[in-house]
Protein backbone atom coordinates (compact mmCIF):
# COMPACT_ATOMS: atom_id res chain seq x y z
CA UNK A 1 0.00 0.00 0.00
CA UNK A 2 1.32 3.45 -0.68
CA UNK A 3 2.22 5.61 2.18
CA UNK A 4 0.09 8.96 2.02
CA UNK A 5 2.71 10.99 3.91
CA UNK A 6 6.17 10.30 3.81
CA UNK A 7 8.79 11.88 6.49
CA UNK A 8 12.18 12.52 6.18
CA UNK A 9 15.15 13.62 7.90
CA UNK A 10 17.47 16.41 6.50
CA UNK A 11 20.39 17.31 9.26
CA UNK A 12 18.18 19.25 12.01
CA UNK A 13 15.32 19.56 9.74
CA UNK A 14 11.79 16.85 9.68
CA UNK A 15 10.22 17.09 6.53
CA UNK A 16 6.95 15.83 5.68
CA UNK A 17 5.78 15.25 2.64
CA UNK A 18 1.72 14.45 1.94
CA UNK A 19 1.49 12.06 -0.62
CA UNK A 20 -1.98 11.18 -2.31
CA UNK A 21 -1.33 12.75 -5.94
CA UNK A 22 -3.92 10.82 -7.89
CA UNK A 23 -6.21 12.95 -5.58
CA UNK A 24 -4.49 15.93 -5.54
CA UNK A 25 -3.06 15.47 -2.01
CA UNK A 26 -6.82 15.31 -0.88
CA UNK A 27 -6.67 15.06 2.59
CA UNK A 28 -8.56 12.06 4.85
CA UNK A 29 -7.71 10.61 8.29
CA UNK A 30 -5.28 8.75 6.80
CA UNK A 31 -3.25 11.40 5.83
CA UNK A 32 -4.06 13.87 8.79
CA UNK A 33 -2.84 10.75 10.92
CA UNK A 34 0.12 10.75 9.78
CA UNK A 35 0.74 13.95 9.79
CA UNK A 36 0.13 13.90 13.05
CA UNK A 37 2.17 10.99 13.80
CA UNK A 38 5.44 12.62 12.13
CA UNK A 39 5.19 15.58 14.34
CA UNK A 40 4.93 13.56 17.45
CA UNK A 41 8.20 11.99 15.69
CA UNK A 42 9.63 15.38 15.13
CA UNK A 43 8.73 16.98 18.62
CA UNK A 44 9.93 13.76 20.46
CA UNK A 45 13.34 14.38 18.65
CA UNK A 46 15.74 16.36 20.49
CA UNK A 47 18.10 16.35 17.36
CA UNK A 48 15.27 18.04 14.93
CA UNK A 49 14.72 21.96 15.32
CA UNK A 50 12.50 22.95 12.55
CA UNK A 51 9.67 20.76 10.56
CA UNK A 52 8.56 21.53 6.51
CA UNK A 53 5.30 20.34 5.76
CA UNK A 54 4.81 20.02 1.80
CA UNK A 55 2.97 18.69 -0.48
CA UNK A 56 3.78 17.92 -4.64
CA UNK A 57 4.51 20.50 -7.49
CA UNK A 58 0.80 19.91 -8.54
CA UNK A 59 -0.79 19.88 -4.92
CA UNK A 60 -0.32 21.82 -1.41
CA UNK A 61 -3.84 19.54 -0.91
CA UNK A 62 -6.85 20.50 -2.92
CA UNK A 63 -9.06 20.40 0.44
CA UNK A 64 -10.47 17.74 2.72
CA UNK A 65 -11.24 14.71 0.99
CA UNK A 66 -14.89 15.28 -0.44
CA UNK A 67 -15.29 11.78 -1.21
CA UNK A 68 -14.39 10.69 2.31
CA UNK A 69 -16.61 12.93 4.22
CA UNK A 70 -19.70 13.35 1.36
CA UNK A 71 -22.25 11.19 3.04
CA UNK A 72 -20.97 12.28 6.80
CA UNK A 73 -24.22 13.03 9.43
CA UNK A 74 -24.34 15.84 11.81
CA UNK A 75 -24.03 12.94 14.86
CA UNK A 76 -20.81 11.21 13.33
CA UNK A 77 -19.12 14.38 12.28
CA UNK A 78 -19.95 15.94 15.94
CA UNK A 79 -18.75 12.35 17.90
CA UNK A 80 -16.13 11.66 15.73
CA UNK A 81 -14.84 15.26 16.34
CA UNK A 82 -13.96 15.36 12.43
CA UNK A 83 -11.43 17.49 11.65
CA UNK A 84 -10.25 18.64 15.01
CA UNK A 85 -8.90 15.84 16.56
CA UNK A 86 -6.20 15.03 14.24
CA UNK A 87 -5.31 18.06 12.76
CA UNK A 88 -5.05 20.58 16.01
CA UNK A 89 -2.00 18.54 16.19
CA UNK A 90 -0.23 21.20 13.94
CA UNK A 91 -1.39 23.82 16.12
CA UNK A 92 0.05 21.90 19.16
CA UNK A 93 3.60 21.37 17.61
CA UNK A 94 6.28 23.61 19.63
CA UNK A 95 8.93 23.27 16.92
CA UNK A 96 8.19 25.77 13.94
CA UNK A 97 6.51 24.18 11.07
CA UNK A 98 6.94 25.83 7.57
CA UNK A 99 3.91 25.13 4.71
CA UNK A 100 6.27 24.63 1.70
CA UNK A 101 3.25 25.50 -0.84
CA UNK A 102 3.62 24.52 -4.35
CA UNK A 103 -0.04 24.27 -7.02
CA UNK A 104 -3.29 23.92 -5.17
CA UNK A 105 -3.82 24.77 -1.40
CA UNK A 106 -7.77 25.16 -1.43
CA UNK A 107 -10.04 24.12 1.29
CA UNK A 108 -8.70 22.39 4.31
CA UNK A 109 -5.21 22.50 1.97
CA UNK A 110 -5.22 26.13 2.71
CA UNK A 111 -6.22 26.05 6.42
CA UNK A 112 -4.11 23.39 6.67
CA UNK A 113 -0.95 25.50 5.22
CA UNK A 114 -2.39 28.49 7.52
CA UNK A 115 -2.14 26.15 10.72
CA UNK A 116 1.80 26.07 9.92
CA UNK A 117 3.77 28.95 11.32
CA UNK A 118 4.18 30.74 8.35
CA UNK A 119 4.06 29.54 4.48
CA UNK A 120 6.53 29.19 1.64
CA UNK A 121 4.92 29.89 -1.82
CA UNK A 122 6.14 28.49 -5.19
CA UNK A 123 5.45 30.97 -7.92
CA UNK A 124 3.14 28.59 -8.90
CA UNK A 125 0.92 28.27 -6.02
CA UNK A 126 -3.11 29.01 -5.82
CA UNK A 127 -4.84 29.67 -2.68
CA UNK A 128 -8.61 29.74 -1.99
CA UNK A 129 -11.25 28.55 0.69
CA UNK A 130 -13.84 27.15 -2.46
CA UNK A 131 -15.83 24.92 0.04
CA UNK A 132 -18.96 27.74 -1.17
CA UNK A 133 -19.78 25.61 -4.05
CA UNK A 134 -19.95 22.19 -2.22
CA UNK A 135 -22.72 24.14 -0.36
CA UNK A 136 -20.91 24.25 3.09
CA UNK A 137 -18.09 26.31 5.01
CA UNK A 138 -14.07 26.39 5.36
CA UNK A 139 -14.51 23.94 8.99
CA UNK A 140 -10.82 24.01 9.79
CA UNK A 141 -10.10 27.93 10.40
CA UNK A 142 -10.49 29.02 7.55
CA UNK A 143 -12.72 32.03 8.39
CA UNK A 144 -10.54 32.94 10.85
CA UNK A 145 -7.29 32.47 9.97
CA UNK A 146 -7.64 33.81 6.65
CA UNK A 147 -8.84 37.37 7.77
CA UNK A 148 -6.03 37.88 10.31
CA UNK A 149 -4.08 37.06 7.75
CA UNK A 150 -5.50 39.16 4.58
CA UNK A 151 -8.01 41.31 6.36
CA UNK A 152 -11.89 41.10 6.40
CA UNK A 153 -12.29 42.18 2.59
CA UNK A 154 -9.91 39.95 0.99
CA UNK A 155 -11.25 36.57 3.52
CA UNK A 156 -14.79 37.69 2.60
CA UNK A 157 -13.89 37.88 -1.57
CA UNK A 158 -12.46 34.49 -1.28
CA UNK A 159 -14.88 32.61 0.50
CA UNK A 160 -17.66 33.71 -0.85
CA UNK A 161 -16.67 33.71 -4.08
CA UNK A 162 -14.67 30.78 -4.16
CA UNK A 163 -12.19 32.44 -6.18
CA UNK A 164 -8.32 31.30 -6.48
CA UNK A 165 -5.29 34.01 -5.34
CA UNK A 166 -2.18 33.30 -7.21
CA UNK A 167 0.94 33.45 -5.13
CA UNK A 168 2.17 37.47 -5.56
CA UNK A 169 -1.58 38.54 -4.72
CA UNK A 170 -0.98 36.01 -1.26
CA UNK A 171 2.33 37.34 -0.66
CA UNK A 172 1.34 41.25 -0.99
CA UNK A 173 -1.80 40.20 1.00
CA UNK A 174 0.20 38.89 4.00
CA UNK A 175 -0.46 35.38 3.62
CA UNK A 176 2.88 34.12 2.54
CA UNK A 177 6.06 35.03 3.91
CA UNK A 178 7.81 34.44 1.06
CA UNK A 179 7.50 33.40 -3.19
CA UNK A 180 10.07 31.09 -4.00
CA UNK A 181 10.39 29.72 -7.74
CA UNK A 182 9.03 26.56 -8.24
CA UNK A 183 11.92 24.48 -8.87
CA UNK A 184 13.55 25.78 -5.60
CA UNK A 185 10.97 25.65 -3.31
CA UNK A 186 12.34 23.17 -1.09
CA UNK A 187 15.68 23.38 -1.01
CA UNK A 188 14.89 27.29 -0.14
CA UNK A 189 12.03 26.21 2.65
CA UNK A 190 15.19 23.80 3.97
CA UNK A 191 17.60 26.10 3.99
CA UNK A 192 15.19 28.69 5.98
CA UNK A 193 14.48 25.34 8.34
CA UNK A 194 17.72 24.75 8.71
CA UNK A 195 18.54 28.16 9.74
CA UNK A 196 16.25 28.35 12.49
CA UNK A 197 17.52 24.92 13.72
CA UNK A 198 20.97 25.93 13.97
CA UNK A 199 19.56 28.39 16.48
CA UNK A 200 18.97 27.20 20.42
CA UNK A 201 15.66 25.52 20.64
CA UNK A 202 14.54 26.76 23.52
CA UNK A 203 14.66 30.42 22.34
CA UNK A 204 12.85 29.73 18.97
CA UNK A 205 9.97 28.11 20.79
CA UNK A 206 9.79 31.32 22.57
CA UNK A 207 9.41 33.85 20.20
CA UNK A 208 7.20 30.85 18.27
CA UNK A 209 4.89 31.17 21.29
CA UNK A 210 5.92 35.03 21.47
CA UNK A 211 4.29 35.90 18.23
CA UNK A 212 1.22 33.08 18.62
CA UNK A 213 0.34 35.57 21.60
CA UNK A 214 -0.14 38.59 19.65
CA UNK A 215 -3.47 36.42 18.13
CA UNK A 216 -4.49 35.33 21.35
CA UNK A 217 -4.52 38.62 24.11
CA UNK A 218 -4.46 42.36 24.06
CA UNK A 219 -1.27 44.48 23.05
CA UNK A 220 -0.59 44.62 26.70
CA UNK A 221 -1.21 40.93 27.89
CA UNK A 222 1.09 40.22 24.49
CA UNK A 223 4.18 42.45 25.88
CA UNK A 224 3.85 40.86 29.30
CA UNK A 225 4.05 37.78 28.07
CA UNK A 226 7.09 38.96 25.83
CA UNK A 227 8.83 40.54 28.41
CA UNK A 228 8.83 37.55 31.01
CA UNK A 229 9.78 35.34 28.13
CA UNK A 230 12.80 37.80 27.64
CA UNK A 231 13.57 37.77 31.37
CA UNK A 232 13.70 33.74 31.61
CA UNK A 233 15.75 33.70 28.67
CA UNK A 234 18.46 35.33 31.16
CA UNK A 235 18.00 32.00 32.77
CA UNK A 236 19.34 29.58 29.68
CA UNK A 237 22.60 28.35 29.32
CA UNK A 238 22.31 29.82 25.59
CA UNK A 239 21.44 33.04 26.06
CA UNK A 240 25.17 33.46 27.98
CA UNK A 241 26.96 31.58 25.23
CA UNK A 242 25.34 33.98 22.40
CA UNK A 243 26.01 37.16 24.27
CA UNK A 244 29.63 35.61 25.05
CA UNK A 245 30.22 34.16 21.18
CA UNK A 246 29.22 37.69 20.22
CA UNK A 247 31.82 39.81 22.32
CA UNK A 248 34.52 36.70 21.34
CA UNK A 249 33.69 37.60 17.81
CA UNK A 250 33.16 33.83 17.29
CA UNK A 251 30.13 31.35 16.32
CA UNK A 252 28.08 30.52 19.00
CA UNK A 253 27.59 26.59 20.33
CA UNK A 254 24.46 25.94 21.13
CA UNK A 255 23.14 23.25 23.86
CA UNK A 256 19.31 23.94 23.82
CA UNK A 257 19.76 24.42 27.34
N1 LIG B 1 -11.34 15.61 -2.53
C1 LIG B 1 -11.28 14.44 -3.20
N2 LIG B 1 -10.73 14.29 -4.42
C2 LIG B 1 -10.22 15.40 -5.01
C3 LIG B 1 -10.26 16.67 -4.37
C4 LIG B 1 -10.84 16.75 -3.06
N3 LIG B 1 -10.88 17.89 -2.34
N4 LIG B 1 -9.69 17.58 -5.19
C5 LIG B 1 -9.31 16.89 -6.30
N5 LIG B 1 -9.64 15.59 -6.19
C6 LIG B 1 -9.41 14.52 -7.17
C7 LIG B 1 -10.36 14.63 -8.36
O1 LIG B 1 -11.60 14.03 -8.04
C8 LIG B 1 -9.61 13.86 -9.44
O2 LIG B 1 -9.76 12.48 -9.19
P1 LIG B 1 -10.05 11.44 -10.44
O3 LIG B 1 -11.30 11.94 -11.10
O4 LIG B 1 -8.82 11.59 -11.32
O5 LIG B 1 -10.16 10.11 -9.77
C9 LIG B 1 -8.15 14.21 -9.13
O6 LIG B 1 -8.13 14.66 -7.77
C10 LIG B 1 -7.62 15.34 -10.01
O7 LIG B 1 -8.52 16.42 -9.93
P2 LIG B 1 -9.16 17.16 -11.20
O8 LIG B 1 -9.28 16.21 -12.34
O9 LIG B 1 -10.37 17.87 -10.74
O10 LIG B 1 -7.99 18.19 -11.54
P3 LIG B 1 -8.11 19.63 -12.23
O11 LIG B 1 -6.70 20.06 -12.46
O12 LIG B 1 -9.06 19.58 -13.39
O13 LIG B 1 -8.79 20.58 -11.12
C11 LIG B 1 -9.03 21.51 -8.89
C12 LIG B 1 -8.07 20.88 -9.96
C13 LIG B 1 -8.24 21.68 -7.58
C14 LIG B 1 -9.49 22.89 -9.38
C15 LIG B 1 -10.27 20.58 -8.70
O14 LIG B 1 -9.81 19.25 -8.47
C16 LIG B 1 -11.14 20.99 -7.54
O15 LIG B 1 -11.93 21.93 -7.61
N6 LIG B 1 -11.04 20.23 -6.41
C17 LIG B 1 -11.87 20.45 -5.26
C18 LIG B 1 -11.35 21.63 -4.50
C19 LIG B 1 -12.23 21.91 -3.28
O16 LIG B 1 -13.44 22.11 -3.41
N7 LIG B 1 -11.60 21.89 -2.13
C20 LIG B 1 -12.33 22.11 -0.89
C21 LIG B 1 -12.79 20.78 -0.40
S1 LIG B 1 -13.83 20.98 1.00
C22 LIG B 1 -14.38 20.50 8.40
C23 LIG B 1 -13.17 21.16 8.27
C24 LIG B 1 -12.64 21.37 7.04
C25 LIG B 1 -13.28 20.93 5.94
C26 LIG B 1 -14.46 20.24 6.05
C27 LIG B 1 -15.01 20.04 7.27
N8 LIG B 1 -14.96 20.27 9.70
C28 LIG B 1 -14.30 20.79 10.89
C29 LIG B 1 -16.16 19.55 9.87
C30 LIG B 1 -12.71 21.18 4.67
C31 LIG B 1 -13.42 21.07 3.58
C32 LIG B 1 -12.78 21.12 2.28
O17 LIG B 1 -11.60 21.23 2.17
Amino acid sequence: MTQVVLSEIHGKVGLIRINRPEALNALNDAVVDGIAAAIDAFEADDHIGCIVLTGNEKAFAAGADIGFMKDFDYMHAYRTDFITRNWERIKTARKPVIAAVAGFALGGGCEMAMMCDMIFAADTARFGQPEIRLGTLPGAGGTQRLPRAVGKAKAMDLCLTARMMDAQEAEKAGLVARIVPADQLLDVTLDAARTIASFSLPAVMMIKESINRAFESSLNEGLLFERRAFHAAFAMEDQKEGMAAFMEKRKPAFKNR
